[in-house]
């Protein structure tokens, strides 16, 4: 990271009512969990497995060819035949403790009749081409939060969409850690996280993917971040909800805080990033990135700075630094403020910028 010389090199939007919104229009369409019809194919191979322990059980070094890119599990229907699928559910019917990852199955080995009551469990289990797949419930306490991701490549995701997984944090630290080398072949798919108090998602010196997730309430009181907090990451964030997030003190980005240097790729794209607040900059976003940055068809949306003090912070909405290449296009940057004791102060109150 370069030291940043350039000066406020330019500044959109009002104090109150940040107006910018960049080309393209106001286009934007609310994030939507897309119905997969695969069930049936998973079951087959889940059948066909017959799940004879809770690790190896097939051979899956012919899933992908080396050098092939991820990109293609984007597309569920491409997941080859053979892919170990890994069942997640705490209130499954001989789960003892429903709602409790603590008292378990006995018997629990991911299968659909024993599926494990904890999403660290199946990660512990899985190998990196694996799918875990997690059933419809609320999940709360050991394992199903302070989640890592191994540094495997696993596709992790709900059966049927955020609104029906929940990941409730019940403010108590964070939901996923992906802080051992994750690629965009890691991919978190359709959650809900809430209520964390150390962020819901933390990227470091990793670049995963997460998409069809509605990211909420979640704070951060140490860190910049407070729904996704990235240092040295590259994520790419797709279809997600990310609001009524926050960090305080000095920590900036309330809804999303990226930092990192050449090299990296940030990418998000139709998001909803809304009514998130810092008190330092960056209300809906922060990203400091000398690499690419692109945020694209998203709606950000009623985020706040609000100040503690006269000093002059801005980007109610987005905050941008860094000598990367950004590309915002076909946005909607609304009815951010930046404000103190109430009264619109700074500047830059839906865009601020010493990008260079
Ligand atoms: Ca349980
Ligand atoms: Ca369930």
């Amino acid at each position: 990271m370069k030291p940043n010389t350039h000066v406020l090199a330019f500044v959109f939007g009002y104090a109150l009512l940040g107006g910018v919104q960049a080309e393209g229009g106001s286009h934007h369409a609310a994030p939507s969990y897309a119905s997969r019809p695969r069930k049936a194919q998973m079951d087959a191979r889940c059948e066909q497995s017959r799940f004879p322990s809770a690790r190896r059980w097939h051979d899956r070094a012919d899933l992908r060819a080396p050098g092939e890119p991820a990109a293609h599990r984007s597309d569920a229907e491409a997941v080859e035949p053979g892919r170990m699928v890994i069942y997640v559910d705490d209130d499954a019917a001989l789960d003892p403790g429903p709602v409790d990852p603590t008292v378990s199955d006995p018997a629990e080995d991911g299968s659909p009749a024993h599926p494990f009551d904890s999403i660290q469990k199946a990660l512990d289990a899985a190998s990196s081409d694996d799918e875990i797949l997690v059933r419809d419930g609320v999940y709360t306490r050991v394992g199903n939060k302070d989640i890592h991701y191994n540094g495997t490549t696993v596709f992790l995701h709900s059966e049927h969409g955020p609104e029906s997984c929940i990941l409730d944090l019940q403010g108590l630290g964070a939901g996923f850690y992906f802080v051992s080398h994750e690629t965009p072949a890691a991919i978190l798919d359709g959650f809900t996280i809430r209520h964390g108090s150390y962020a819901a998602i933390w990227c470091t010196y990793s670049s995963p993917t997460i998409r069809n997730c509605i990211i909420s309430d979640n704070s951060n009181y140490d860190y910049d971040g407070g729904g996704i907090s990235g240092f040295y990451a590259g994520p790419t964030i797709s279809n997600c909800i990310i609001s009524g997030n926050r960090c305080t003190g000095s920590n900036e980005g309330g809804g999303i805080h990226v930092f990192n240097d050449t090299g990296y790729e940030v990418t998000i794209t139709n998001c909803t990033i809304a009514g998130n607040g810092t008190e330092y900059r960056g209300g809906g976003l922060a990203i400091s990135s000398d690499g690419q940055v692109t945020i694209r068809d998203c709606l950000i949306a009623g985020n706040t700075v609000s100040l503690p003090s006269s000093a002059s912070y801005g980007g109610g909405g987005i905050y941008l630094q860094g000598e990367g290449n950004y590309l915002i296009a076909q946005c909607t940057i609304a009815d951010n403020a930046v404000v103190c004791g109430g009264a619109p102060v700074g500047f830059g109150g839906g865009f601020s910028s010493t990008a260079g």
